[in-house]
């Protein structure tokens, strides 16, 4: 009797480990379900990203005489939810088992633990070994350390999987070359043009789909050219190692207004979901390293953030849910502003990323990090609503990746579960990575005053604010001695003006 192999929205892998022993006769169960598009209101594109890559993916198992079973969105029969779907798929192919992928999210793992019992058939979980780290291997790492520390994980990372090793030893002598990674874009410096995927009539048929039914979700489709198959997939991959990879390095924090990939890969979203592999991605940037076509510095960059970060930060999420959602260590609780939606705000920096986003569904990450996390940090926003925000408006955000970046990343919020100290920067910071200040209405060298930046202002009011919790962290001392040295009057003017500004934030939790 046959399998029912039940492949998720970001599993879209031949290679994943639910289709692996794929027999004559077995069922591929893929199904659009509106409950995944509601349970946040994500993003208008990654909804006809996701849809438009699934229906990609089942083409092709079909074009290898696979049998799919499709249930789309708008099917008259369909229930809305993955438990449902299931019920009635089974209904539909009575199959000896049900075989399926772990997936990405704890709330996902909950329904598939109940259905067992639920639908009376016996059904396999298996892991996904599209991470290079298990859940075990992960924990006992974890159980052995003192602290975590993403730098010490990546070492081990790097030993297990022999990227870019020279037997023992790191190749180059050094494990990390960061320190060569943190150059503001030149002037001159022009980011490469990329390829773009025009839609196909599938493509064109989600696009009308998800204009209809999710219009009034945040942002655009307008100009949607992202690859959504797998050999565009590929194709896309190969262009960026060839063209983009060299500088990736180099200006890897630089943020530059009007140009938003910079040397970016722009990957996530088409490694989270299953058209590209984790290990396809670092191997050919190795290869572009050991064929002389890319330095080291960018190589190793790029192999970091995806062998350690990626990994690092799944591991995170698995070890600590549930509960890590509700972690609030600093007792942030303002609500987030409208603004945040709209991108209607004065602070060219925050404006520009929130444009790009609405555009396109995507910033990088230091704009993620340094620009609108830090901004969110400074404020302090109730974690749970920018957990929402980064959750929603992100192609790539699914919650075992967003969570612990926003979380312990830029909130600080998990009282540094893995963060030595809190991201947090005044206007210095973004004046010097990015050309924002230059038409900004404020200025990033003015402390206090007209024009003053809110970020120098709402800087020195998260220190002060937070003295109690962070003044004993041996990384913020020389911040804490500048805070003693500073006039009394002028931090009591900081703190008024800073309040001021935060009163402004107008919060009416429309979106
Ligand atoms: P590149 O800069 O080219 O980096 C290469 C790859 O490394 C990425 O494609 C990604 O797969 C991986 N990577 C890099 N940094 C991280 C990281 N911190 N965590 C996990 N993977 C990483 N990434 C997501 O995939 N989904 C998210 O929902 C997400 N939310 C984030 C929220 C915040 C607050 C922050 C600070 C970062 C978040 N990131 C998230 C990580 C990172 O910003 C994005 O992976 C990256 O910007 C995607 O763009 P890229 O493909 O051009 O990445
Ligand atoms: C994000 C998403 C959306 C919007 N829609 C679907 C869907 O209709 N069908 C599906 O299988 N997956 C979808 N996904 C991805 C799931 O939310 C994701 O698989 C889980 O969150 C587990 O990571
Ligand atoms: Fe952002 Fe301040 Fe620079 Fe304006 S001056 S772009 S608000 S950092």
């Amino acid at each position: 009797m046959a399998m029912l192999r039940f492949v998720l929205g970001d599993q879209l892998s031949r290679a994943i480990s639910s289709l692996r022993d794929l027999g004559k006769g077995d069922v591929v169960l893929v199904c659009e379900v509106a409950d995944e598009t509601r349970y946040v209101r994500h993003h208008k594109r990654k909804i006809a990203f996701l849809f438009a890559a699934m229906r990609h993916f089942a083409e092709d198992l079909r074009a290898e005489g696979v049998t799919v079973d499709y249930v789309a969105l708008d099917d008259a029969a369909s229930t809305g939810s993955f438990t449902e779907e299931l019920r009635r798929a089974v209904q539909r192919h009575a199959p000896e088992a049900i075989v399926v992928t772990e997936p990405g999210e704890w709330r996902v793992r909950q329904m598939m633990e109940d259905w067992r019992e639920e639908l009376d058939v016996p059904v396999e979980i298996r892991p996904d070994d599209r991470f290079l780290c298990s859940h075990e291997r992960f924990r006992n790492w974890a159980d052995g350390q003192k602290q975590l520390r993403m730098e010490y994980f990546y070492r081990e990372m790097r030993k297990a999987t022999g990227y870019l090793m020279e037997g023992d030893h790191p190749a180059g002598g050094k494990w990390n070359y960061d320190h060569s990674n943190r150059e503001p874009l030149k002037r001159g410096i022009a980011p490469p043009d990329r390829p773009t995927y025009a839609p196909d009539a599938i493509t064109r048929q989600v696009l009308d789909l998800v204009a209809g039914r999710f219009g009034n979700h945040f942002g655009s489709l307008d100009d949607f050219d992202y690859p959504v198959s797998r050999a565009d997939a590929l194709h896309y991959l190969d262009w960026f190692v060839a063209e983009a990879l060299p500088e990736f390095g180099t200006y890897q924090d630089a943020m530059r207004q009007g140009a938003p990939l910079l040397f970016h890969s722009h990957v996530s979203a088409l490694i989270n979901c299953g058209l590209i592999d984790p290990r396809e991605a670092c191997d050919r940037a190795e290869a572009a390293f050991r064929d002389g076509k890319a330095p080291l510095n960018a190589v190793e960059g790029f192999i970091r953030q995806i062998i350690g970060w990626r990994e690092f930060i799944r591991g995170v999420y698995w070890r600590e849910m549930p509960g890590y959602e509700s972690s609030n260590a600093l007792s942030a609780d303002r609500p987030l502003p409208d603004f945040f939606w709209t991108g209607e705000t004065d602070l060219n920096c925050l404006r520009q990323c929130f444009r790009e986003v609405q555009a396109s569904a995507y910033n990088h990450h230091i704009q993620r990090l340094m620009v609108i996390g830090n901004f969110c940090l400074l404020c302090g926003f109730d974690p749970r609503q920018v957990q929402e925000w980064y959750l929603v408006v992100y192609h790539d955000a699914y919650e075992w990746v967003e969570m612990p970046n926003v979380v312990g990343m830029i909130l600080y919020a998990d009282d540094g579960l893995f963060a030595t100290k809190p991201y947090a920067a005044s206007a210095n910071y973004i004046d010097k990575m990015s050309d924002y200040c230059g038409t900004c209405r404020y200025s990033p060298k003015a402390k206090t005053g007209e024009g003053a930046c809110p970020f120098n202002l709402l800087y020195w009011d998260f220190i002060a604010r937070n003295a109690r919790r962070l003044k004993t962290n041996p990384r913020m001392n020389r911040t804490y001695a500048t805070l003693e040295r500073m006039d009394e009057a002028k931090v009591r003017t900081i703190r008024a003006e800073a309040k001021a500004f935060l009163d402004s934030l107008q919060a009416t939790g429309n979106y």
